[in-house]
This record gives structure tokens, C-alpha cells and sequence, in this order.
């Protein structure tokens, strides 16, 4: 079998992604236009389309026919750009660099920033609901509340600038980034119908991954460059972050990546060669440079 060139499946699923995406969001001049072209201007442009492509290609392996899964996968996108928004603002890590442009709140205003994010959110719980599931619904939901990504996030501010254990680190990079990767691979399952052993296989698949997912953006944040990655370098060391470079450094953070993605390829051992774009995503989590 030819390897995949994971660069180019991922260019390839943004541009079928963004098109989705673009014909999702209000048009510009919807009135009240302000917040449309700013939903519009943080969704769309740069970004790798990481979640949505996790749950098409956890979709496609399982050999999926349900016609809603790119409502469900825009949906997810939706939910990542809202939480960028949220976490560039001033009361949080307080950012004026995200995708290669202005945060939001510095394009336009705080409150049109706190307001796109809360409409991005209600505009991916409409699409999530034209999928007549309840359980993703649900599923969405949990992982993205006080449980998960708020709960992740929670622990994250409140641990800057003191010290921290790994437990708590653990906790804050599984919640803040793990659980919406992981409900990602989870959604593409379930409307698949995928069975509850599989279920289980690929919902560690995205929590290793997810778990890896950040902490390699841990690393870029040190390691990482402004023009490549689009956003700014350094910034955890100047917050005094609670990140795994801080308490392990970059080499040693890497390996537990590495072990990380081992163990994510590991849990799709049962689907062979069905799950091999599985495994290339989870081999670029660890070889990105953005
Ligand atoms: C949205 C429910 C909800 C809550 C808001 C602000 C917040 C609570 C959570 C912040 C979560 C957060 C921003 C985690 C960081 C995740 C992360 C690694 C972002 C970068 O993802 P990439 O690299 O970015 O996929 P692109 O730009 O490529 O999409």
C-alpha cells in the first residue's frame, strides 16, 4: 500500500470542510452584520480543521453512510473556534495573534468576541440537532461543559503562576483540549453505528491522541515559530503556565507524546489497515510544526 501523504489528505479534507463551513455560517451582511463577519472571520481562513477531520476519518473507516456527518463535524469545528475566542480574551490568555491575524476581540471588540462564540456554540448545537441524535448531542455537550473543556479550562487559569503536579496537568490538558478530539473520533463513530467494542477502541484512540494533541502544543509554544504557527511563541513561560515543558521539559514532553501516540495506534490494532489514516493523523500529532 502507497504511504499517506497526511499533508495533503489534511489540505484536501479542509478544502471540502471549508466549503461546508462557508455555506453553515450566516452570509456577512446578515443583519445584525457585525457578529456574522465575526463568526465568518474566526471560523474560516487558516486553522488545520483538526476535529472535524477526526470524526470523517473515524467516520469513513467504520464505513459510515449517515449523510449528517458533515453537519456533525462542522459542528465540532464551530465548538474549537468558539473556544479560541474564548481563551484569546483578556480575562483569559489574553492573545492578539490566532491564525496568522488579529484575535477577534482586537479585529473588533470584547463584546462582539464573547457574543461570536456564544453564537458559534448555539449555531453547532442546531446543526449537532439536525442530526435526530440525542446521544451525540449529549455526548458533544458533556465533553465540552463543566466536566469537560470549561472543567479543563477552569483548572488551567487557575494554575498559573503557582506549582503544579502532574496529576493536575494531566487533568487540564485531557479536559481543556483531550475531550473535544475525543468526541470527535466518538461522533464519527457513533453515526457510523460502530459497535461498543469499537466504540471503546477508538474513544482511547482520542484521548491518547488528544492528551498529545497538547501537549506537543505545549512544546510548539516553546520550540515553535509565530510566522509557521500563527499565533504567538513563548507565552506560557511569560503566564507561567501549567504546561508538561514546564514540569518535565521539552525532550522528556516529547517522549510522553510519543509513548502517547504509540499506545492511540495501539487501540486500532483490531481495524488493520481499515484504520491507517487513523494512524497517519496520530503520527502528524507528534511531527507538526503548527
Ligand atoms: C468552547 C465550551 C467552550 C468553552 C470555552 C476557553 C475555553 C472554555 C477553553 C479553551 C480550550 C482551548 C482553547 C484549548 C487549547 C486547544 C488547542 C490545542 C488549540 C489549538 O488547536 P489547533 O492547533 O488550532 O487545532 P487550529 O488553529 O489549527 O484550529
Amino acid at each position: 500500500m502507497n504511504p499517506i501523504d497526511v499533508e495533503q489528505y489534511l489540505a484536501d479534507r479542509k478544502i471540502i470542510i471549508d466549503r461546508a463551513l462557508d455555506g453553515i455560517l450566516p452570509l456577512p451582511d446578515t443583519y445584525p452584520s457585525s457578529i456574522h463577519q465575526a463568526m465568518r472571520y474566526s471560523v474560516l481562513g487558516d486553522g488545520k480543521r483538526f476535529r472535524p477531520i477526526v470524526a470523517l476519518a473515524v467516520f469513513e473507516a467504520m464505513r459510515g453512510t449517515d449523510r449528517m456527518i458533515m453537519q456533525a463535524a462542522c459542528a465540532l469545528e464551530l465548538i474549537h473556534a468558539y473556544s479560541l475566542i474564548h481563551d484569546d480574551l483578556p480575562c483569559m490568555d489574553d492573545d492578539d495573534l490566532r491564525r496568522g491575524k488579529p484575535t477577534l476581540h482586537k479585529a473588533f471588540n470584547e463584546a462582539v468576541a464573547v457574543l461570536a462564540g456564544d453564537a458559534l456554540s448555539a449555531l453547532a448545537f442546531e446543526l449537532l440537532a439536525a442530526t435526530g441524535r440525542p446521544d451525540i448531542i449529549r455526548e458533544v455537550a458533556r465533553a465540552i461543559g463543566p466536566q469537560g473543556m470549561v472543567g479543563g479550562q477552569v483548572v488551567d487559569i487557575q494554575s498559573e503562576g503557582r506549582p503544579f503536579v502532574s496529576e493536575e496537568l494531566e487533568y487540564i490538558h485531557s479536559h481543556k483540549t483531550g475531550a473535544l478530539i475525543t468526541v470527535a473520533a466518538r461522533v464519527g463513530a457513533m453515526l457510523a453505528e460502530a459497535g461498543s467494542e469499537e466504540l471503546t477502541a477508538l474513544t482511547c484512540y482520542g484521548e491518547k491522541m488528544g492528551l498529545a494533541f497538547q501537549i506537543i502544543d505545549d512544546v510548539l509554544n516553546i520550540a515553535g515559530k509565530k510566522e509557521t504557527m500563527g499565533k504567538n511563541a513563548g507565552t506560557d513561560q511569560e503566564k507561567r503556565k501549567a504546561t508538561y515543558p514546564a514540569l518535565f521539559g521539552v525532550a522528556q514532553s516529547q517522549r510522553e507524546a510519543q509513548r502517547l501516540i504509540a499506545e492511540a495506534e495501539q487501540a486500532l490494532d483490531p481495524f488493520g489497515s481499515s484504520a491507517s489514516i487513523l494512524r497517519a493523523l496520530a503520527d502528524f500529532v507528534i511531527e507538526r510544526a503548527r
